[in-house]
C-alpha cells in the first residue's frame, strides 16, 4: 500500500540518485561568496543557483534540491523560475523550512534548539503551493565536555518530529536530518564517542518520530557519519563506514526509504568515498534501506570556487558540479573508486 508521499519519498532514493544541499540561508550564501570576492546580492544569489540546476545530466543524478525560501520564489537570469528549472530536469523542488538554530535555554555551554514550528502548517500550505514535494530540517548536536545532555538531545528530537508530523499532514515528505558535528570549535572527540552519541540521537529521534504518529515510508533521513572530530586524530574510510552502518541498523527502522547523508565539513572526495563504503558495508549487512547523499558543501565547493561570480566561468563550474554528481551516484550504488575520478568530462573545465 503505498501513499504519493511513500512514492516521492521513494523516488528520492531512486538507485543512482541522491539530493543536492542548496538551502543556504542568506547569510550563509554571502559567506561563502565574500572570501571569493562575489558579490553578496540576491541576483547573483540566483545566478549561482541556476548555473547549478542547469548543469548536464544534472536531473540523472539528483532526486531533489533542497532550497531556502529566497530561492523557491526567485527568478534565474533565463527568466524562468528556479523551481520550474528544478522541475524540468526531473528532480523534486524541496524547501527547508527551519528558521535556524538558537541557543537552548538551560541547556548545556553552546547547546543549539532548531526554531521555525510556529505558524509551519501554514508555511507548508504555501509551499506545497509553490511547487516543493518535500523539506528539511536540522538539528545541530555538537559534542565536548559534558554535552551533548540528554535535555539539547530530547528537545531537538521532540522538535524534528513535530515538524515531520505537520508536513506529511500538509503533503510535503519530511527529510529529518539530526546533525552531529565533526567540524567548528566542537570538533575534538574520538570516533567511539561519536557513535555512542549517534546511538543516543538516532534513538530518541525514532521515538519522538513514532511518538508524533510520524509514517516512517514517508521520509527520509538525512544524519552525519559517526566520524571523529575534525580535531582528533582521524579514522579510516573502513572504519567510519563500518561504524555509521552498526549504528544506523541498530536505531533506524527498515520502513524508512532511504538514508541520505549530509557531508557535514569532509572534503568531496572523502565525502564520495565514505558514502561508497558505507554502500559496500551495507550491502553485506543487508541494510534495508537506500544509502544517498543529501551533500551541500561537497557537492558545491568545486563548482563555487570555479565559477567566481563570471560568467565566462559557468560551464567550467558547472562540468565540476556535474562530476562530483556523478562520482557521489557511483558511491551511492557502490560502485566508485579513486580510478572513477579520472573520468571527469573536461567540458570547459580548467586544464
Ligand atoms: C546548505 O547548508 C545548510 C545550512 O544552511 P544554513 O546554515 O544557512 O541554514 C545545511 O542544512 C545543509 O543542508 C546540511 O547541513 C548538509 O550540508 P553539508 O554541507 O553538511 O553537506
Amino acid at each position: 500500500m503505498s501513499s504519493p508521499l511513500a512514492a516521492v519519498a521513494q523516488a528520492m532514493v531512486a538507485p543512482g540518485k541522491g539530493i543536492l544541499a542548496a538551502d543556504e540561508s542568506t547569510g550563509t550564501a554571502n559567506k561563502r561568496f565574500a572570501p571569493l570576492n562575489i558579490p553578496q546580492t540576491e541576483e547573483m544569489r540566483g545566478r549561482y543557483r541556476e548555473l547549478l540546476f542547469t548543469a548536464p545530466r544534472f536531473g540523472e543524478f539528483v532526486s531533489g534540491v533542497i532550497l531556502y525560501d529566497e530561492t523557491i520564489r526567485q527568478t534565474g537570469p533565463s527568466g524562468k523560475s528556479l523551481e520550474a528549472v528544478i522541475a524540468a530536469s526531473g528532480a523534486f523542488p524541496g524547501i527547508k523550512l527551519d528558521t535556524g538554530t538558537h541557543p537552548l535555554a538551560l541547556g548545556g555551554p553552546d547547546e543549539k534548539i532548531t526554531e521555525g514550528l510556529d505558524g509551519l502548517a501554514k508555511r507548508v500550505d504555501e509551499y506545497v503551493k509553490l511547487g516543493a514535494k518535500f523539506a528539511k530540517w536540522r538539528a545541530v548536536i555538537a559534542i565536548d565536555n559534558g554535552i551533548p545532555t540528554q535535555r539539547a538531545i530530547v528537545a531537538n528530537a521532540h522538535a524534528l518530529a513535530r515538524y515531520a508530523a505537520i508536513c506529511q499532514a500538509g503533503g510535503l515528505v519530511p527529510i529529518v536530518e539530526p546533525e552531529v558535528l565533526i567540524d567548528g570549535e566542537h570538533s575534538k572527540h574520538s570516533l567511539e564517542r561519536s557513535f555512542e552519541v549517534h546511538e543516543r540521537v538516532l534513538s530518541t529521534v525514532f521515538e519522538e518520530l513514532a511518538e508524533a504518529g510520524v509514517k516512517f515510508e514517508e521520509m527520509i533521513l538525512k544524519p552525519s557519519m559517526v566520524a571523529p572530530g575534525q580535531q582528533s586524530a582521524k579514522a579510516s574510510v573502513h572504519e567510519v563506514a563500518e561504524a555509521t552502518v552498526t549504528v544506523l541498523l541498530r536505531w533506524v527502522p527498515a520502513a524508512v526509504p532511504g538514508i541520505a547523508f549530509l557531508s557535514g565539513g569532509q572534503g568531496d572526495e572523502e565525502a564520495t568515498e565514505h558514502l561508497n563504503e558505507i554502500n559496500l558495508i551495507g550491502r553485506k549487512k543487508h541494510a534495508p534501506w537506500a544509502l544517498t547523499f543529501s551533500y551541500g558543501r561537497a557537492l558545491q565547493h568545486g563548482a563555487l570556487t570555479t565559477w567566481l561570480g563570471s560568467e565566462a566561468n559557468v560551464a567550467a563550474a558547472q562540468a565540476i558540479l556535474t562530476h562530483r554528481l556523478h562520482m557521489n551516484s557511483l558511491a551511492s550504488l557502490g560502485r566508485y573508486s579513486s580510478d572513477s575520478e579520472k573520468e571527469r568530462e573536461l567540458v570547459g573545465a580548467p586544464g
